[in-house]
């Protein structure tokens, strides 16, 4: 590290009495080794000044600091530690006030921690952010944050700060006992000079949190037993919320220096583990889905107003997000009937969140007045852009789009939410097709962050940004989808779901399946997600394609049973599961396995028992070498839009950062080895995706593909 690097980045500057240490490295003024070393280099300079009588340490930009420079971990470290900087910050013999604005986040709100006064400030656009966010990177504090914050907080209150990963406004803070003072303003330079002269003037001390007692240790540690039991039960396999817990009992039982040792040795163990490794992939991964080569070619078209075809939950779900963005919309729909359902759907999610306490009256009022709804299609002539949410049919859609054509102004953008269908078709039903686009929402649609942009082959590149600027606003995280059948979701699910069928119809049960994905890391395993969903969409699809699937292909029938006696999931209290009176848990069915034992044995197949472990190779093989047909086709910009879209609309467990790092993780050649195994039994389904080949012929993995599009 150059000391010219750190000079620049960090930059001192004497005002009267007080030096102020200014971080200047955009975007966010991560805490990269020349920020650590320019920190370091800013405190020695502030002790041999004669002129310093105090020290001011702000943030340039938009953030005081989001916290480590997260590209760093997985790489050799480079002197000097995080903790090191903030041991000498607090050492410093004159007092170091941190002035922050914007982000203080993990090894940030770290720094300021190691301060002797703290400021935070609040303002209307850009208020202060205080947090320790590591637990969601599969860290923990790993600077002092689990000594410092217990000191100042409270060791409950620090705890549920790391354990929920979300921060606190500038008020909160203070009222936490965070920071010192919360003051209007946006300029953290003058509000920090003001609060240092003040405190010069009042002759103020150094003040270290270290040297602070953690207040009634014994009912702290009785807090941490009941927190520890909570986080056990809700953790769901993570790793690092149990290791915050015993960081911060250190606190509590150890002195300063040997519970920052622990912290150390814990962070340590946090950072070598794979879940950090994951959930590091998918913080960037996320960010990364949103640099399409589009972006680069044309500024998207400016969206006021829109309107929605079809008011059923869907429509609805759409609406509700598009009114959140603050749009207007209008709702499309055949009767007078069908306009009081999609409007009814519309005011349930609101009265819900009123019930809750989330949202007010006036604020409902307010949303709504942004609503309009009408039967004529002449009441979107005037709208920027068009969502169809109709009946998932070619030609009811292609219809929709005909008289979309007809009416809607040059230049709206005409977006269709199918979630398998043919969108290139669709298109051709237009004058206009460069001005159609796929806008795959899931259901709920305004819960739901995953939006799959599904750019069909004539569209305008305008039309694409228009597409993503609008997931921004909608706060949807949106991927870039090629158009085929199911695009990337609804296709790669469509393969693994398959692998699970047979890995019923050869032996295991859905209990055991479910189990075992759940046992994964997921939320849900895939029959539980049949019955949530409700087995007829399924079954009604199955028969559709019936006519068309190859009668070479293993077709397992024991969803059609099931279906075929009424059970459609939960909404019927039967399904795989059986759900007694109003209960949403589902109990084993011992008649659903006597149907799979009895489907068995009309194909002369003698069950065998799986592992969990033997269950989710087959299920993840499955799925990853579809995600590397989905790659190799150019559906997928590149992998990581595959693991996106897996952890924000099929709940693929985040820790393993998505399907395709998670075979990374694996090793690609252990995965082929498998696959080759499978397809022994099973040629036809086990086709080996070309591109998972090439990559382990040549030594590289999926990451290799990340690059920006
Ligand atoms: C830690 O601190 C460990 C310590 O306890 C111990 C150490 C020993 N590093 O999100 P945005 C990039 S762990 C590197 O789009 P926003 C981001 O990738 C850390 N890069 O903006 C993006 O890059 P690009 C604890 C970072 O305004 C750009 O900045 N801290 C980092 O919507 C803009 O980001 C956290 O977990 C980083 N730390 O949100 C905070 N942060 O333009 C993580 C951001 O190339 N960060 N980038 O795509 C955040 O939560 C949000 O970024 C923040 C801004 C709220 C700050």
């Amino acid at each position: 590290m150059t000391r010219e690097a750190a000079a620049s980045v960090v930059q001192t500057r004497q005002q009267g009495d007080v030096l102020v240490v200014s971080i200047h490295n955009p975007p966010v003024n991560a805490l990269g080794a020349a920020v650590r070393q320019g920190l370091l280099a800013a405190m020695e300079k502030a002790e041999a000044s004669t002129q310093a009588k105090a020290v001011l340490i702000v943030g340039e930009g938009k953030a005081f600091i989001a916290g480590a420079d997260i590209r760093e971990f997985g790489q050799p470290a480079v002197p000097p530690s995080l903790p090191d900087v903030c041991a000498r910050i607090e050492a410093c013999t004159k007092p170091v006030i941190a002035a922050i604005h914007g982000a203080a986040l993990g090894g940030g709100l770290e720094v300021a921690l190691s301060a002797h006064y703290r400021l935070a400030l609040q303002s209307a656009s850009a208020g202060a952010q205080l947090g320790l966010p590591e637990v969601n990177l599969g860290l923990l504090p790993g600077a002092g944050g689990t000594q410092r914050a217990p000191r100042l907080m409270g060791v409950k209150a620090a705890a549920e700060l790391m354990l929920g990963g979300k921060p606190l406004s500038a008020k909160a803070a203070l009222a936490a006992g965070l920071v010192d003072q919360c003051v209007e303003g946006t300029d953290p330079t003058a509000a920090g000079l003001a609060y240092a002269n003040a405190l010069l003037a009042q002759n103020a001390p150094v003040r270290r949190t270290r040297d602070l007692a953690i207040a009634e240790p014994a009912a702290a540690l009785a807090d941490l037993d009941a927190l520890a039991a909570d986080t056990a039960r809700k953790s769901r396999g993570l790793f690092s919320p149990m290791k915050i817990i015993e960081c911060v009992r250190a606190a509590v039982e150890l002195p300063f220096d040997e519970g920052m040792a622990k912290e150390r040795a814990l962070f340590m163990e946090c950072l070598d583990s794979p879940q950090r490794a994951g959930l590091i992939h998918a913080f960037f991964a996320e960010r990364e889905t949103s640099k399409i080569p589009e972006a680069r070619a044309a500024a998207p078209r400016p969206v006021a107003q829109i309107a929605v075809i079809g008011g059923g939950t869907m429509g609805a779900g759409i609406t509700v997000s598009a009114l959140d963005a603050g749009l207007s919309v209008v709702m499309v729909e055949r009767d007078a009937e069908s306009i009081a359902r999609g409007q009814a759907n519309v005011e349930k999610v609101y009265d819900g969140l009123i019930a809750k306490g989330r949202m007010a009256e006036p604020a409902k009022a307010a949303t709504m007045d942004r609503y309009t709804a009408s039967t004529s299609y002449d009441a979107v002539k005037d709208v920027d852009l068009v969502i169809e949410a109709v009946f998932e049919d070619l030609d009811v859609k292609k219809a929709v789009f005909l008289e979309l054509d007809r009416v809607c102004k040059p230049g709206a953008v005409l977006a269709t939410n199918t979630s398998y269908l043919d969108i290139d078709a669709i298109a051709a039903a237009t004058a206009r097709p460069q001005d159609v686009i796929g806008l795959h929402f899931f259901s709920p649609a305004n819960i739901m962050k995953l939006l799959e942009i599904v750019v069909p082959a004539k569209v305008a590149p305008d039309v694409v940004t228009t597409a993503f600027e609008l997931a921004k606003r909608m706060k949807k995280i949106p991927v870039r989808a090629g158009v085929c059948d199911g695009f990337i979701g609804n296709r790669i699910l469509a393969v693994y779901k398959q692998a699970a069928d047979y890995l019923m119809e050869d032996g295991a049960s859905p209990y055991e399946i479910d189990a075992a994905v759940r046992g994964f890391g997921y939320p849900m395993g895939p029959f539980q997600v049949t019955d949530l969903a409700g087995g007829d969409i399924g079954w009604a699809t199955r028969k559709r394609r019936a006519a068309t699937r190859d009668p070479k292909a293993r077709y397992v029938e024991i969803a059609d049973r099931i279906c075929e006696r009424g059970w459609f999931g939960q909404k019927t209290g039967r399904g795989f599961y059986r759900y007694p009176e109003g209960s949403r848990a589902g109990q084993p069915d011992p008649e659903v396995l006597a149907i799979v034992d009895a489907e068995r044995a009309k194909k002369g197949i003698t069950p065998r028992s799986f592992t969990p472990e033997e269950i989710m190779r087959r299920y993840l093989a499955a799925m990853v070498n579809e995600g590397a047909k989905v790659v190799d086709e150019g559906i997928a910009l590149r992998p990581l839009d595959v693991d996106v879209t897996f952890l924000s609309g099929y709940g693929f467990p985040r820790f393993r950062g998505g399907p395709m790092k998670y075979a990374d993780m694996v090793g690609l050649a252990t995965i082929l080895a498998d696959i080759r195994e499978f397809a022994k039994e099973d040629p036809l389904f086990w086709q080996l995706a070309p591109l998972l080949e090439k990559l382990v012929a040549e030594g590289k993995n999926f990451d290799s593909l990340n690059k920006a599009a």
